[in-house]
């Protein structure tokens, strides 16, 4: 199944030579030579039909994320795309491929990878839980896990070999509403393990893998640069912007594996070092055609998807007007926003372009102790027709009833 080097050498000639934008048929056809591993999770199935069958706010929220396809598979999608072209980087040539459950233990995506007691990842206002032991995957890192699970690769690993894949697909998370951000939205994970006989991994080759992936995605003149940042399952840790007109984008993390996450996986860290990286597909997508709003992914409007085409700068279909209301209310300092956000979407779905908030303060004679006053402005639009009033003011009637009873606030 996995292609032998000489095979490698030939694609890697093949792009060298022609600097491929978009890689040629034969190309993709080789790479399909990649091992190919799925991971079964009866676990996942059967959670999976559990959710399907709940008919709280919350089941049914994960229920419809669940329902909602994986662009990353999705043909034509400029988010297939970008997952074509990294998986077609030369650089890359002899990773495996593997797709992980979607549903995952908390206890391997937050203990296994080293996620400190208190970190905000793990708290349910940030993440989604299915029940008390399991989530809806915030990051394809988790792939991470599985991979090293798998036979073949311990099997090499036994044998002194490096080992290392890709893992791509959709993710969830508890998370502001806006023209970047959506709940559910897709990575890539990619990442290489070496033992020392092959080769000790640093700074050195972690950079060089960010600049095959820049390269792969946005073509050679691509200009990029790495700032520290901190996660918790790498050491050291980047992230790398790259310079799309005059602003400079977040669009990777990554890092060189921490020994001490690689021993509670299993392997011996004494011998083995890595390099990994993982980041949002749709950040890509936005910057390379310029897209003014991360839902124009999912359109299903012909002026819209005629145009989705990476590297094409995107004209503005007649945009539609807003409807904007505001709300203002007083509620207990327990009040969790992404709790909020969730709400307004499961009402609103994707008619909600953007919820920002105008002013938040306290005023112990006026609201009492352990009050806060919020106003939140809500925009209304559509990618696909203009909204009418006799539309939109149930939704906000809605709101404000499901602001009252579910977070006990006092809407002024
Ligand atoms: C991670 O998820 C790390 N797992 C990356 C990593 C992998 C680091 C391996 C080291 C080694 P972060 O939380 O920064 O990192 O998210 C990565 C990217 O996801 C962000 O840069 C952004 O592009 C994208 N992203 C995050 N939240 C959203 C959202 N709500 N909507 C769309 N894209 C998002
Ligand atoms: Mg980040």
């Amino acid at each position: 199944m996995r292609a032998g080097r000489s095979n490698w050498s030939l694609v890697w000639l093949i792009t060298k030579r022609l600097r491929v934008r978009i890689p040629p048929p034969q190309q993709i056809r080789l790479k399909m030579c990649m091992r190919e591993i799925v991971i079964e999770s009866p676990e996942e199935k059967k959670l999976r039909a559990e959710v399907a069958a709940r008919t709280d706010a919350d089941g049914m929220r994960m229920s419809r994320f669940l329902g909602m396809p994986d662009l990353s598979r999705t043909e034509g999608n400029p988010i297939a795309e970008i997952v074509t072209r990294i998986l077609a980087s030369p650089y890359f040539g002899d990773l495996d491929i593997i797709t992980t459950p979607e549903i995952v233990p908390a206890s391997v995506s937050f203990d296994l990878f080293d996620f400190p007691a208190d970190h905000p990842a793990r708290s349910r206002s940030d993440t989604y839980y299915i029940n008390d032991e399991h989530i809806l995957r915030t990051h394809t890192t988790v792939m991470w896990y599985y991979y090293l699970q798998d036979e073949e690769v311990r099997a090499r690993i036994a044998a002194n070999k490096p080992v290392g894949c890709f893992s791509f697909g959709k993710v969830y998370r508890r998370d502001e509403i806006d023209r970047n951000h959506m709940n559910v939205f897709h990575q890539i994970d990619g990442w290489y393990l070496a033992p020392k006989a092959v080769k000790t991994i640093g700074v050195k080759e972690l950079e060089e893998s960010l600049g095959a992936i820049a390269t792969a995605v946005f073509g050679p003149d691509v200009k990029y640069r790495l700032n520290e940042d901190t996660f918790p399952y790498t050491h050291p840790s980047r992230e790398m912007e790259v310079q799309i007109k005059d602003k400079w984008v977040e669009v990777v993390g990554c890092g060189v594996v921490k020994g001490s996450v690689l021993e509670k996986l299993g392997v011996d860290s004494s011998n083995y070092t890595g390099w990994a990286f993982g980041f949002g597909l749709e950040r890509l997508a936005i910057v390379s055609m310029n897209l003014p709003d991360i839902r124009l992914l999912w359109s299903k409007d012909p002026r819209v998807t005629r145009q989705l085409k990476l590297g094409n700068e995107f004209k503005e279909v007649s945009k539609f007007p807003p409807i904007t209301r505001d709300i203002s209310f007083v509620v207990g300092n327990d009040f969790v926003p992404n709790d909020y956000f969730d709400c307004i979407r499961d009402l609103g779905d994707d008619l909600v372009e953007e919820v920002s908030l105008l002013d938040k303060y306290e005023n112990k004679e006026k609201f009492g102790e352990g009050k806060t006053s919020y106003t939140y402005r809500i925009v209304y639009r559509s990618n696909e027709r203009t909204l009418t009033v006799e539309e939109i003011n149930p939704i906000q009637e809605k709101i404000i009833e499901e602001t009252k009873e579910k977070f006990h606030a006092e809407v002024r």
